[in-house]
């Protein structure tokens, strides 16, 4: 049973029609745990309405019954964001049914989607006119335009093309009393006062629910090439990502580090994949130069630049790939990371920034408190280190039970946001707050910028009934 009004249900019944409405509790499994299986919750029902009157139609219900909605794209968020509590009175408002392309406009460079259109074929329909949707993350055959705006995604292009926030020139927005604010204007310049979209952006469904956007489309690369990099330190990626960017400008459009703990776990369970190097070393960058000209002469500025770097002792070894095969390889050497990560049991997942020049410190200083107060415990530090944001991730110590490394979860994510704090970063980067880091941002955040966020949230969601118990 649903726990909802038998009227409400006829209500919702007549807007959705059976495709658009789940009760059954196997049908619904899946929308109430993540990815991880590390957040579970329970639900009033799943609806799934298929255009944004219908989204709003059932908004509207909700907010006159008084039932709490949580917005979910691909279900792919890593902080617990698009579960619901353990109430069962809430209902999780899954936006996939809404997979339209809306329209391409060429002129504009824009393309404008519906909110659950998949990254991979968001990315996909770009190329098919001649363009470059740049987003770019592990996840993206699975999460949704409408998550990563949520959100406000990163990933590996974020170097170059920026984050969700940075791709984005309009919004639709269902807002919490069923409303349908049309902010889908594709308008480069706008200077009419507040820039309301970017409120929605990154609110993680507390603020109302983005059906559609108008995004930035960017010029196809048409030549592309690819390095695996060994380095003795930190120090040296944060040395060569500067000296990378003189030489290359713009054509920098990845440069990812990876400890070799992080390459270890990727070895042992990802399958196919093999170390690139004949010896093992501390510390690896991915970097990637692309290009919109075909047949740019890449390999020969990554080869001038490694050249450089490897007189000068900053790097130790390198592989440039020469084939698209060999691509495929290294990157699949990165995106293994979070897979692999969840064969080696209970992990903490923190996706951390600090001002790009603290990195090394960071890491020296976090490692040492971490590895004084919890030995044993396994630090798989990786990242997007040229936009300063780590995925300082933590696996428990061989041996440990995993009730013993549970007790410890609080004190080690507590360690680790406190070190973030003192080099001035952020406790989320990239993935947001959702229910994992709620609690972590009343203690980091600046209680004034607190206020003014519930302020916002009071404004538009008085009732309280968007996304309850995440972020705020
Ligand atoms: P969901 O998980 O369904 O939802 C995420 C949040 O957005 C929730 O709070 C939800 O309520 C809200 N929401 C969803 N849709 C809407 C909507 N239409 N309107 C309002 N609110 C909404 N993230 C990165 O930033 N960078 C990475 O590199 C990255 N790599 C990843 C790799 C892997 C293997 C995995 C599993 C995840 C990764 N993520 C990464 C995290 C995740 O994929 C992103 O946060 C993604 O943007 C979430 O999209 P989604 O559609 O799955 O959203
Ligand atoms: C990445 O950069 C993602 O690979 C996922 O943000 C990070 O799984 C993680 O902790
Ligand atoms: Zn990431």
């Amino acid at each position: 049973m649903s726990g909802l009004s038998a009227a409400l249900l006829q209500a919702l019944h007549a807007v959705v029609g059976d495709a658009g409405l789940i009760t059954d509790a196997e049908r619904m499994r899946s929308y109430l745990s993540d990815w991880r299986n590390a957040y579970q919750g329970r639900a009033a029902m799943v609806l799934r309405p298929a255009s944004s009157e219908e989204v709003a139609a059932v908004v509207r219900l909700c907010h006159e019954a008084g039932v709490a909605i949580v917005p979910q794209g691909g279900n792919t968020g890593l902080c617990g964001g698009s579960i619901p509590d353990a109430s069962g009175t809430q209902v999780v408002l899954s936006l996939t049914r809404m997979a339209r392309i809306r329209a391409v406009d060429i002129g504009n460079e824009t393309i404008t989607v519906e909110a659950g259109v998949i990254l991979q074929r968001l990315q996909e329909a770009a190329a098919e006119v001649g363009r470059l949707f740049p987003l770019s993350l592990g996840a993206e055959g699975s999460c949704t335009v409408g998550g990563n705006l949520a959100t406000n995604a990163g990933g590996t292009a974020v170097l170059r093309y920026g984050n969700m926030r940075d791709l984005v020139l309009g919004l639709e927005v269902v807002l919490p009393d069923g409303r349908i604010w049309n902010g889908l204007r594709g308008l480069r310049k706008d200077n009419t006062g507040y820039d309301l979209k970017q409120l929605f952006i990154g609110a993680e469904g507390t603020l109302g629910i983005i059906t559609a956007a108008v995004l930035k489309l960017f010029p196809a690369v048409r030549s592309l090439t690819t390095a695996w990099v060994a380095l003795p330190s930190p120090q040296a990626a944060v040395e060569l990502i500067g000296q990378m960017r003189g030489l290359c400008g713009d054509r920098l459009s990845g440069f990812e580090l990876m400890s070799r703990q992080s390459l270890e776990f990727v070895l042992r369970h990802v399958v196919g994949c093999s170390d690139p190097c004949a010896e093992e070393h501390p510390w690896y960058v991915l970097i990637e130069l692309s290009d919109t000209q075909v047949d740019a002469p890449l390999s020969a500025l990554l080869e001038q630049g490694l050249g450089e770097a490897l007189e000068h002792g900053l790097i130790l070894d390198a592989v440039i790939a020469s084939s698209e095969a060999q691509v495929a390889a290294l990157w699949a050497l990165r995106e293994g990371i979070s897979e692999a990560q969840n064969h080696e049991g209970p992990s903490l997942k923190h996706d951390i920034s600090v001002p790009v020049s603290s990195i090394p410190a960071f890491i020296d200083a976090t490692d040492r408190r971490l590895l004084e107060d919890f030995p044993g415990v396994r630090i798989v530090a990786y990242g997007h280190v040229g936009d300063g944001n780590l995925h300082y991730n933590i696996s428990k110590p061989l041996g440990t039970e995993d009730a013993v490394f549970k007790a410890q979860s609080e004190a080690i994510m507590r360690l680790i946001y406190d070190s973030t704090a003192a080099f001035d970063g952020s406790i989320s980067a990239e993935h947001g707050l959702g229910q994992a880091k709620r609690e972590a941002a009343r203690r980091y955040k600046d209680p004034l910028e607190l206020e003014l966020m519930r302020s916002i949230k009071q404004t538009l969601d008085p009732a309280g009934l968007m996304n309850p118990g995440k972020l705020l």
